[in-house]
C-alpha cells in the first residue's frame, strides 16, 4: 500500500463556527473540500504518530463518504489506529467518552448537529482533542490557519474497511477498530445513575415518551430506557436514525418537536417526554403539562443531583453559557459553590471541567452535561431526570413549583429569527455596539437600562480572552435582553435575542411567560431596530 500525495488548492471559507465546519452537502462536496479541512486538523496536530483517533457522526447524509476518506487520511498521515463505530455510528457523547476511554489523541466528529440531513442539506467536521472536548479556540483558529495556505493532501491508496462489521481491520498499516457505538456509552450512564430505582420507576407504571427524532440516540435510547430500564416497547418513537432524518430537523424544541409537546400537553399525557436531537447532545424535557425550559433544567438538575449515585458527593460548581438564565446562579448560591458564566460553545467549559472547577454545566441552546465527558449530553440529562424521579416521586409540575418557590423563577425566552440577510444582521450588531455607550439611563418601555456591554470571558485556567461574545442590555431591576449572532447556521445570518426576567419566590410564579417578558421583548425589538433591520415582524422561532 501507498500513500498518495494530492495537490489542492485552499479554500478560504473553512473558518470553524460554534462547533466545527458546517455547510450545505454539495458545497463540502466540492473538489478536495473535506479533504483540505481534513488535512488541516493533522497538520494543526503534532505528536500524533501511532497514536490512536476516534471517528463517528450521527449518521446523516455525507456520513458515510467522510468517513472513508477520514481513516484513509489518517492512515497516510501517520495515526496508529482508528477506533470508529458501527456503520459510521457514534452520537457525539458517546465519542466523547470514548476519546476518553481508549486514551485517544483526538476524535473527529461528522456532524450538523440538529440541523436538517440529506443531499442538500446540512454537514458538518469537528474536532474534539484528547480530553474528549470540543477544540479550544486557539486549536480551531490553528487549523482555520492551515486551511488558509494548505497546498496538498496525504491519503491511504486503499479501501477503506467495510463499516458494518464489528472487529479489526487494516487500512495500509495503520489499525481499525469497528466498534458497537451504545454499549460503552450504556455502561457509563448505567455507573453515574440507579438504575435499580429507575427500573422500579417504570414497573410502577410510569409513563415516558422519547423522541428520537430518527437521528443517533434511537439505537441508545433503545438499549438503555426499554431494554436496561423496563420502560415500555415503544417509549422509544423515531427510534431508526435516517439520513436524512426523516425530512425531520432534528431540533429538539417546541417548533420541531411539536408533536412530542402536543402530547405532553393531552389529557392522556405520559408522566415524562423527551427528545434529543441530530448528534445526541442536545435534550428537550417535557413534563406532564409543563415544559421545563433548558436554563431551568439546568437549575433543577444541578439543585438534585445529589439524588443519583455518581453526584452523591456533591458538585464542584456549574457552569453556563452567558446567555442561559441566572436560574443556576441561584441554585451555586444556595449550595456554596462557584459559578462560571462562559460565552455560547460547550469549548468554553472543558478547561473548567478538566480543572475540577466544575461539574455540571449547561446551556440555554439544550445542552446540559457533566464532567463524565466533555460534550453535553442528552440522554445523560434524560437519565438524571429520572433518577430525581424515581426518588422523589413527584410529578414534574410539582418539582418545578417547588424550585421557583424556593430559588424565584427567571422568566426566559429566545427569539430566533432565521436566515436573514448577512449584512442586515452585522449592520444591526454593529449599530448596537454603537449605541452602547449611551444607552445606560434611558428607558425603553418603562424599563431603564442599567447597563449595556459586550461580553468579553477571560478563561480563569489558561488566561485566554474571548471578546465580542454577545450584547447584554441590563436593565435596573435585574431584567436584561442580550444581542448574538449564531455561529452554526449555514444560511444567511440567524438573529438570536434572548430575554430573561427574575420573579422572587414571594411574586407572582405563575404568569404566562410572553406576559412576563411583554416589555422586555418590546424594549429588545425597539432598541435593535430588528423589524427595520431584518424585515421581519415576528421570530421564526421561539424556545
Ligand atoms: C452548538 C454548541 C453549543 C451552542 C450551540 C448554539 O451546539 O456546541 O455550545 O450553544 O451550538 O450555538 P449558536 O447560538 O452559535 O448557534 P450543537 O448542538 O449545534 O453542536
Amino acid at each position: 500500500m501507498a500513500v498518495i500525495t494530492v495537490q489542492t488548492q485552499p479554500y478560504l471559507d473553512q473558518k470553524p463556527g460554534t462547533s466545527g465546519l458546517r455547510k450545505k452537502v454539495p458545497h463540502f462536496q466540492q473538489a478536495n473540500y473535506a479533504e483540505n479541512f481534513i488535512q488541516a486538523i493533522f497538520d494543526a496536530q503534532s505528536g500524533f504518530e501511532g497514536k490512536t483517533l476516534v471517528v463517528g457522526g450521527d449518521g446523516r447524509y455525507h456520513n458515510r463518504h467522510v468517513i472513508g476518506l477520514c481513516i484513509r487520511m489518517a492512515a497516510a498521515n501517520g495515526v496508529g489506529r482508528v477506533i470508529v463505530g458501527k456503520g459510521g455510528i457514534l452520537s457525539t457523547p458517546a465519542a466523547s467518552n470514548l476519546i476518553r476511554k481508549s486514551g485517544a489523541f483526538g476524535g473527529i466528529i461528522l456532524s450538523a448537529s440538529h440541523n436538517p440531513g440529506g443531499p442538500t442539506e446540512d454537514f458538518g467536521i469537528k474536532f474534539n482533542i484528547a480530553n474528549g472536548g470540543p477544540a479550544p479556540e486557539k486549536v480551531t483558529e490553528a487549523m482555520y490557519g492551515k486551511t488558509r495556505t494548505i497546498a496538498r493532501y496525504l491519503i491511504e491508496d486503499a479501501a477503506a474497511p467495510d463499516l458494518d462489521v464489528i472487529g479489526k481491520a487494516q487500512c495500509g498499516a495503520m489499525a481499525v477498530d469497528i466498534v458497537d457505538p451504545v454499549l460503552l456509552y450504556a455502561d457509563l450512564m448505567e455507573e453515574l445513575f440507579d438504575f435499580p430505582a429507575i427500573r422500579a420507576l417504570f414497573a410502577s407504571g410510569f409513563r415516558m415518551r422519547f423522541d428520537a427524532m430518527s437521528a443517533v440516540t434511537g439505537p441508545y435510547a433503545h438499549e438503555i430506557l426499554e431494554r436496561r430500564l423496563g420502560a415500555a416497547a415503544g417509549t422509544v418513537i423515531n427510534g431508526t436514525p435516517l439520513e436524512d432524518f426523516g425530512h425531520h430537523h432534528p431540533d429538539p424544541n417546541l417548533v420541531h418537536a411539536k408533536a412530542l409537546y402536543d402530547e405532553m400537553m393531552g389529557a392522556n399525557a405520559p408522566d415524562f417526554g423527551a427528545a434529543s436531537d441530530g448528534d445526541g447532545d442536545r435534550n428537550l424535557i417535557i413534563g406532564k403539562g409543563i415544559f421545563i425550559t433548558p436554563s431551568d433544567s439546568l437549575a433543577m438538575l444541578a439543585a438534585n443531583a445529589h439524588l443519583a449515585p455518581g453526584y452523591a458527593q456533591g458538585l464542584a460548581g456549574i457552569a453556563r453559557s452567558m446567555p442561559t438564565s441566572g436560574a443556576a446562579d441561584r441554585v451555586a448560591e444556595k449550595l456554596g459553590i462557584g459559578l462560571h458564566e462562559t460565552p455560547t460553545g460547550w469549548k468554553f467549559f472543558g478547561n473548567l471541567l478538566d480543572a475540577g472547577m466544575a461539574t455540571i454545566c449547561g446551556e440555554e441552546s439544550a445542552g446540559t452535561g457533566s464532567s463524565h465527558v466533555r460534550e453535553k449530553d442528552g440522554l445523560w440529562a434524560v437519565l438524571l431526570w429520572l433518577n430525581i424521579l424515581a426518588v422523589r416521586r413527584d410529578s414534574m409540575k410539582a418539582i418545578a413549583a417547588a424550585h421557583w418557590q424556593t430559588y424565584g423563577r427567571n422568566y426566559y425566552a429566545r427569539h430566533d429569527y432565521e436566515a436573514i440577510d448577512t449584512d442586515a444582521a452585522n449592520t444591526l450588531m454593529a449599530h448596537l455596539r454603537d449605541r452602547m455607550a449611551t444607552l445606560p439611563g434611558e428607558t425603553v418601555h418603562g424599563l431603564t437600562i442599567a447597563a449595556a456591554d459586550d461580553f468579553e470571558y477571560l478563561d480563569p485556567v489558561d488566561g485566554s480572552l474571548s471578546k465580542n461574545q454577545g450584547v447584554r442590555i441590563l436593565f435596573a431591576g435585574g431584567s436584561r435582553a442580550v444581542f448574538r449572532l449564531s455561529g452554526t447556521g449555514t444560511s444567511g445570518a440567524t438573529l438570536r435575542v434572548y430575554m430573561e426576567r427574575y420573579e422572587p419566590a414571594s411574586g407572582n410564579l405563575a404568569l404566562e411567560v410572553a406576559d412576563a417578558l411583554g416589555p422586555i421583548i418590546a424594549a429588545a425589538n425597539d432598541l435593535a431596530e430588528v423589524a427595520a433591520r431584518t424585515g421581519r415582524t415576528a421570530p421564526d422561532v421561539i424556545t
